[in-house]
């Protein structure tokens, strides 16, 4: 059985690959259909667009697919950038520029309390689908720290440690991370799913 990973995100695909244990299904993601359209993420929710990537990716291949929609939502941002954090500092913007912006937005605040958090969705090839949420709380620091991972990881210490989730290796971020969380639980639905089969 065939599953297509919905993403254009080459970290994420690494991520989930490492995370998720597919077992015998042949996986395949977005990369391999570059004639299908970029789904439009115009959702107002992580909830809404995950399942949006997942049900057009899973009607346009005739396979299952899941998707990941991800966001970083800060306390005191009212849970900004959330839904938006791709493009928090404008369309087709860089993770540096989002990175500038956060900080900027956070320099006069005290409570730098934050989470991330990841929707998964899973849908069979007809657009039957199911969303798993996985949630990882911490702080935002005030100076980009370490290499490893993307988008918001330098700035992100995870409750629990002190070093980024960019300083962290990628084994100790794919083992407490929100996308961790919520694969975990897809994990468990999609064991489930296939005893259903
Ligand atoms: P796809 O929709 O193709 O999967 P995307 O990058 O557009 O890729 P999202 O819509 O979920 O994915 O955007 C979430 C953004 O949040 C992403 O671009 C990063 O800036 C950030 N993000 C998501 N997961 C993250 C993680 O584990 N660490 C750091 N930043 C993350």
């Amino acid at each position: 059985m065939k599953l297509v990973i919905a993403t254009r995100n080459a970290h994420k695909l690494e991520e989930i690959k490492a995370i998720f244990n597919f077992k015998s299904l042949e996986v395949l993601s977005a990369f391999d259909f570059p004639d299908i359209p970029d789904v439009i993420e115009d959702g107002g929710t992580l909830e809404v667009n995950a399942e949006k990537k997942a049900v057009e990716i899973a009607l346009a291949t005739g396979c299952w697919a899941l998707a990941d929609d991800s966001g970083l939502e800060v306390n005191s941002l009212d849970g900004a950038p959330g839904v938006y954090s791709a493009r928090y500092a404008g369309e087709e913007c860089s993770y540096a520029a989002n990175n500038e912006k956060l900080l900027r937005e956070l320099a006069e605040t005290t409570d730098r309390s934050a989470r991330f958090r990841t929707v998964i969705a899973l849908s069979d090839p007809k657009g039957n689908v199911r969303t798993l949420e996985g949630i990882c709380p911490g702080m935002i620091i005030n100076k980009l720290r370490g290499t490893n991972g993307f988008g918001y990881d330098p700035l992100f210490v995870p409750n629990g440690h002190s070093e980024t989730f960019a300083e962290l290796s990628n084994e100790v971020k794919n083992s407490i991370s929100h996308r961790a969380r919520a694969l975990q639980k897809a994990q468990v639905e999609w064991a489930e799913l296939l005893s259903r089969l």
